[in-house]
């Protein structure tokens, strides 16, 4: 097998990464790639130095990891231009069809490529001639150009977590032209769903002037390569392991008490304006509101952590969900009841596992998502003879595959209630048909076939 290079914005720590269970499946799906080809993984070690040093820090294979690490650091002007700057509050909201809160700086975006060439120098003389290049995400579009510009002949892949949005929002933003022209020096280009790649063709064909010819085959800029669909995924069987276990923890066990028999509705997000928590909320005042008789009978918990949290556009999205809790536990609780748990703290994986399966439904509601991979590990984590109700929404990646979940447009918050209302008085059979049919789908679309099948059309050519 050829090496695998993986080159992400960020190169989490081996030894927390390492442990399957204890991580994500994008993460477990990278160093499975890497176990595999004896890989070598490139990227920011997640340091800030004033100075920081010039060669990269280097770790060794081991016998446990056998592949190598390779990290830079960044100075603060870089991860406040690249980082939190161009790819977090230019790139970010752009792609998730937000202009409106792109705070555009030109400054941003020579930083942006000042890092992306320094990624590419330092890791240009670590490249053997067949290696297999795999870049990762947003924060790394210009690599692309600069790799062939060092001279770069092997085979480079991109896959973009994130949605890629329509053609005329992206043209909104001021650089949209090199980083595509850039991302063309790729062979293959990956997306997560059918609309992304859709409004890639479309960008290609009206605003590259290119030509999208049979087989995913696309010519723009100069340049030939493939773009294809590949929808990310989990490990469902060992998600499905962790939350039985789970179900019969400590934690599980003070959460199904303090509970005392009502029905739990869950959300789980990293706290993000792309995840349409306001909404959400809304949703469930419109069910208190519209449907009495969940009074006391329903809890709504809503994990959140908070993430970039030096971004202002964050803050906002903050102070305005305490709002929104604030006004509906104020509205509808009662002495022993509080309808709205809001939390802003993660949970270790296994016992986010334990109280998916522990939720009659899950609210997964964002405004747009590349994927969503919380709704996939919603249903890994049912109990098959008792399963809950997947709330989708219509605008995350995962809504092409899961196709049972009752979908709903998040910007349509009555809608929605109404969706929170059906499937509370969803029958088992109904529950138990449509869980069914989409654990068969996760199963036949797994995060081992997500990772396989990219290197397989990379290495194809
Ligand atoms: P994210 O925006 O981070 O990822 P998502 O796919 O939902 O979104 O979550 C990633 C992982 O983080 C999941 O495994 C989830 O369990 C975990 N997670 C989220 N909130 C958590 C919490 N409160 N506590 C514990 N764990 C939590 C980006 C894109 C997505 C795309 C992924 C993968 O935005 O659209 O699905 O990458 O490609």
């Amino acid at each position: 097998m050829r090496r695998i290079v993986i080159v992400s914005n960020r190169v989490a720590p081996v030894n927390e990464a390492a442990s399957k269970g204890a991580t994500g499946g994008l993460a477990v799906a990278i160093l499975e790639t890497l176990r595999e080809s004896n890989g070598l993984w490139f990227g920011w070690s997640g340091n800030v130095h004033e100075a920081p040093v010039d060669t990269p820090k280097h770790s060794a294979p081991t016998q446990a990891n056998p592949f190598d690490t390779v990290t830079v650091d960044l100075t603060p002007a870089e991860h406040s231009g690249y980082y939190n700057g161009y790819a977090n509050r230019i790139l970010w909201p752009i792609l998730h069809y937000r202009s409106d809160l792109m705070e555009y700086h030109s400054e941003h975006f020579r930083t942006y490529q000042r890092v992306n060439a320094n990624f590419v120098s330092q890791l240009v003389p670590l490249l053997r001639e067949d290696d297999l290049i795999w870049l990762h995400d947003y924060h790394l579009m210009m690599a692309p150009r600069d790799l062939r510009q060092a001279g770069v002949k092997n085979r480079i892949g991109f896959f973009l977590h994130t949605p890629f949005p329509s053609a005329d929002v992206f043209a909104t933003l001021p650089n949209h032209r090199e980083l595509i022209a850039s991302l063309c020096h790729c062979d293959l280009i990956g997306f997560q769903s059918p609309t992304d790649l859709r409004s890639f063709e479309d960008y290609i064909t009206h605003e590259a002037g290119g030509q999208v010819h049979a087989n995913e085959e696309f010519e723009a800029f100069g340049r030939q390569f493939r773009a294809q669909v590949f929808p990310i995924s989990i490990d469902p069987d060992s998600f499905a392991g962790a939350a039985r276990e789970s179900s019969r923890s400590n934690i599980a066990n003070r959460l199904r008490e303090s509970l005392d028999g009502r029905a739990l509705m869950v959300g789980v997000d990293r706290l993000d304006y792309s995840k349409g928590l306001p909404e959400r909320f809304l949703s469930f005042e419109h069910l208190l509101d519209r449907y009495p008789e969940n009074r006391r009978r329903v809890t709504f918990l809503q994990i959140a952590p908070y993430s970039r949290s030096e971004v202002p556009e964050y803050k906002l999205i903050r102070s305005r969900l305490e709002g929104l809790s604030g006004r509906i536990n104020g509205r509808f609780a009662e002495v022993d009841w509080t309808p709205l748990r809001y939390i802003n703290r993660g949970l270790a994986r296994k016992t986010l596992a334990g109280v998916l399966r522990h939720s009659r439904v899950a609210v997964v509601t964002p405004l747009r998502d590349g994927m969503n991979l919380v709704a996939k590990e919603y249903i890994a984590a049912q109990d098959p003879e008792d399963p809950g109700v997947l709330v989708l929404s219509r605008f995350a990646g995962a809504a092409h595959e899961l196709k049972e979940a009752l979908i709903v447009n998040p910007l349509d918050y009555e809608n929605t209630g109404e969706a929170l209302q059906r499937a509370l008085s969803m029958s088992l059979e109904e529950r138990k048909e449509r869980w069914s049919a989409m654990m068969e789908t996760i199963r036949q679309q797994d995060i081992t076939t997500w990772r396989k099948s990219f290197i397989a059309a990379l290495e194809a050519g």
